[in-house]
């Protein structure tokens, strides 16, 4: 389906609970679900967009970390290694599946990336700054997990309740 209208699930949704396939096709449709979901992570104001987000279940992420909103990135099948997990950082999160409520989650900050681009290609990089963070926010997404799971579940639960209204 070409111009179909994407749409971001929101918490408690269960389809964000399920876990995204493998992309094994690199063709325009790969593309165009890319772009899309581009298009709508700057509608939205976000830095970054799981497809899973969008009720599309392949292992697809669209970001951009830049102020000036110019710098667009993707990574299809990404995979990430922690180097060292006792080195962390604490960073305040927020998620366009959970609107409204932001979480200083602690994370692994050194990690070495691979992924594939929107060709296939492969890349790999020892990350920095913010893209440690936000690729490993958006990878989590492609497992079913989400920012919510790393809070207490009282506070879960009163956030599913409000966002349950
Ligand atoms: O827009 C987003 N901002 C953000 C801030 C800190 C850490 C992660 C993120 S990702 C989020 C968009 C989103 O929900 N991606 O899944
Ligand atoms: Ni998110």
């Amino acid at each position: 389906m070409k111009d179909e209208k994407l749409k971001i699930l929101k918490f408690p949704d269960p389809r964000l609970r399920t876990v995204a396939v493998k992309v094994d096709k690199f063709d325009k449709s790969l593309e165009n679900l890319a772009k899309g979901m581009l298009a709508l992570m700057y509608k939205e104001n976000g830095i970054g967009l799981a497809a899973s987000q969008v009720d599309k279940h392949i292992r697809l992420i669209a970001m951009d970390l830049s102020e000036e909103r110019n710098e667009p990135m993707f990574f299809v099948n990404p995979e990430y290694k922690i180097v060292d997990n006792h080195s962390t950082d604490s960073y305040e999160e927020g998620c366009l599946s959970v609107p409204g409520f932001n979480e200083t989650i602690t994370r692994p900050d050194q990690i070495e990336l691979s992924w594939q681009d929107l060709k296939g290609n492969h890349h790999n990089i020892v990350p920095t700054g913010l893209l440690t963070i936000c690729i490993q926010h958006e990878m989590d997404h492609l497992e079913g997990k989400l920012m919510v799971d790393y809070i207490s579940p009282l506070k879960r639960d009163r956030i599913r309740k409000k966002l349950s209204k």
